[in-house]
């Protein structure tokens, strides 16, 4: 299906010309480095290169003013005295001679990727733009942008192609005020932004930015803002907040098309951000993205002005795209107590519209709660400043292997194991061969058609004895095999009736009869990321209450565990599911489960339940601070 590629040099012709500190971080380096970057690793040949265009007026007409257009189109005449007095209409801010020609082809590049993921000639895709955009507003420039590159994008779209639901994740560390506003009384468009905060103190120091703001009129509920108040916040806090608000309300919301507003200054080492979540998470929050939507997600750089951090960043958000599994998460001990109070906040401002949401501990709505302090000190020292390069990895060459009866057609982009003669042991020899093949990493991930799941599991076991192996069942089954229960697996059982009491931390029995995305997003994600096991075993058994795109959906999610060792084990009953599971595996989008798919009150507060009483064992599980 394919990534798009969309970048133009023609964006690094314009710069700084007088003296602003503010502006000074803004340089076109920035866009030479992660284009360069993307070249040296190769990850450039590997996408589909698409040229850049100019917006017209109609399109920039979509989200700004004539005014404001009419005005910046003057810019290229002005002088020098003159561009400086008109930046002055604006803050942090600059205009050149050449910025109003980069900024239509930054707005064109947008929706250039628009238009090839809509048509289906790819994917999904990421461009390469300068000038940002997600500070300017209908009538300003604002914080380096000019025009809204991904407000018109979301417009176009839905302009265009007539899509519904628009998902923007702004994932840069500053609020993107000016897609807030475009969309606040819209509730088509779901707008999410975290952004660096410190209780109003931090750029641009809006009291719009907080939790509590979250749209307006029938846009309400449709705005999420999560405002970080202290620097330092790590892979953990921004894992968290995927797993816990953003994920649960998507798959809620069910977008039709996701764009982000992919600034990389929310990474280490960033002198504006001054967090500290290393680039390699940006590989995880694409890949989280990237099965909504029936995988249509548009990338849009932003921000992002430590140049080692920022190439890296977009290297490891274009590897997801392209659907390279990302690598073993680092340093996941859980979230800081300011970050905890944060999604408390956030979860609490919107439990009356999402129904993930109403079982979240309630907070009070007085402006007090973010003001109270957190505990704790920001983790931020020089010594932290420092992070290991990104691993140059290389994807096994075979993607999925399987292991199927000879009447059963192998699935498009597998290849089968081949079976010995003897049929009573051929099932587990074929299992045995591909095991050893996932543990080689000569193959991704596989899967299973088998008479007996738990038998077939107690063998992987056998095979795998010093691996830390996740296993997450679906269905109704009492046969588990006797599980180790050594901390080398750590079970997950998905079951419409009710099971056994959790035997420890490492064995979790999960009733619920819907709401399954729910507890896929924060229940099962947090502890798979906090466990980083070497190989995920997921296992199908008839009974399921899970349907098959709730099951693509699991399979995609947790590929991005283990290095994307996933082995899928399907018992006979359930054989409709093998299509499905290796489409799947070999990196196609998986379906959407439907918008109706929401989890019934029982169901979520059972989830709250068990996942409190989680809690003390697995960090990531929490979702409120100590007050
Ligand atoms: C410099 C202040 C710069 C504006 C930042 C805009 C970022 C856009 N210390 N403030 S992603
Ligand atoms: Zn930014």
């Amino acid at each position: 299906m394919g990534t798009a590629l969309v970048f133009d040099e023609e964006m690094t012709r314009y710069k700084l010309l007088w003296f602003d500190p503010a502006c000074v971080i803004e340089t076109p380096e920035r866009l030479t480095v992660s284009h360069e970057a993307l070249v040296r690793t190769g990850l450039a040949a590997r996408c589909v290169p698409t040229p850049v265009r100019e917006a017209s007026d109609d399109d920039i007409l979509l989200v700004h003013s004539k005014e404001y257009l009419e005005a910046v189109k003057k810019t290229p005449y002005m002088t020098l005295d003159d561009l400086k007095e008109f930046t002055l209409n604006y803050g942090d801010v600059y205009f050149h001679p050449n910025i109003y020609h980069c900024a239509k082809l930054a707005v064109g590049a947008a929706l250039q990727l628009v238009d090839a993921v809509m048509t289906g000639k790819v994917r999904n895709g990421m461009a390469l733009v300068r000038p940002p955009g997600h500070h300017s507003m209908r009538s300003a420039a604002s914080g380096f942008c000019v025009f809204n590159n991904v407000a018109i994008a979301a417009k176009y779209a839905q302009q265009k192609y007539a899509v519904q639901r628009v998902l923007i994740v702004d994932w840069d560390i500053h609020h993107g005020q000016g897609v807030q506003y475009a969309f606040e009384d819209d509730p088509s468009v779901l707008y999410f932004s975290w952004h660096r905060y410190e209780h109003q103190e931090f750029w641009p120091k809006l009291r719009d930015s907080d939790y509590d703001c979250v749209g307006k009129d029938k846009g309400a509920g449709f705005t999420i803002n999560v405002p970080w108040n202290k620097i330092g916040m790590q892979n953990s806090d921004y894992l968290a907040v995927f797993c816990h608000v953003l994920l649960p309300v998507a798959y809620e919301f069910c977008p039709d098309l996701v764009l982000v507003c992919a600034g990389f200054d929310s990474a280490i080492g960033d002198p504006e951000g001054e967090m500290c979540a290393t680039p390699d998470i940006f590989a995880h929050l694409t890949h989280l993205l990237m099965n909504l939507a029936g995988g249509k997600l548009c990338a849009v750089l932003e921000g992002g002005y430590n140049l080692t951090s920022l190439s890296q960043s977009v290297c490891l958000t274009v590897q997801s795209l392209l659907g390279d599994p990302p690598p073993r998460p680092t340093d996941l001990q859980g979230p800081c107590q300011s970050a905890l109070e944060s999604i408390q906040c956030v979860r609490s401002a919107h439990r009356k519209y999402w129904s993930c949401l109403q079982h979240a501990v309630q907070r009070p709505p007085s402006d007090v709660s973010t003001k109270l302090e957190a505990h704790g000190e920001a983790r931020v020292s020089k010594a932290d400043l420092v992070w290991p390069q990104p691993a140059r990895h290389l994807p096994p060459a075979l993607c999925t292997a399987a292991v199927i009866p000879e009447d059963l057609l192998c699935p498009l982009g597998c290849f089968r194991i081949p079976r010995e003669q003897d049929v009573a042991v051929s099932t587990w020899s074929s299992l045995a061969a591909l095991v050893g093949r996932l543990q080689r990493n000569e193959i991704r991930n596989g899967l299973a058609l088998v008479s007996d799941v738990s038998m077939a599991m107690a063998h992987v076991f056998g095979h795998t004895p010093k691996q830390r192996v996740l296993a997450v069942c679906v269905g109704d089954t009492e046969a588990l095999p006797g599980l180790p229960e050594d901390g080398k697996t750590l079970t997950v059982h998905f079951s419409k009736e009710a099971l056994d009491k959790p035997r420890c931390k490492y064995y979790i029995p999960v009733c619920l009869k819907k709401g399954l995305m729910q507890a896929a997003c924060s229940l099962l994600l947090p502890l798979s990321y906090q466990y980083d096991p070497d190989l995920v075993l997921l296992t199908r058994v008839p009974g399921s209450h899970m349907d098959q795109s709730e099951w693509q959906q699991l399979v995609g999610l947790l590929q991005g565990l283990a290095g994307g060792h996933v082995l899928v084990l399907i018992q006979e009953g359930e054989k409709a599911l093998v299509g499905p599971t290796a489409s799947s595996l070999s990196g196609s989008p998986a379906s959407s489960p439907g918008p109706l798919s929401a989890p019934g009150a029982e169901d979520i507060e059972a989830l709250e339940r068990l996942k409190y009483r989680l809690t003390t064992d697995w960090k990531l599980l929490q979702t409120s601070g100590e007050c």
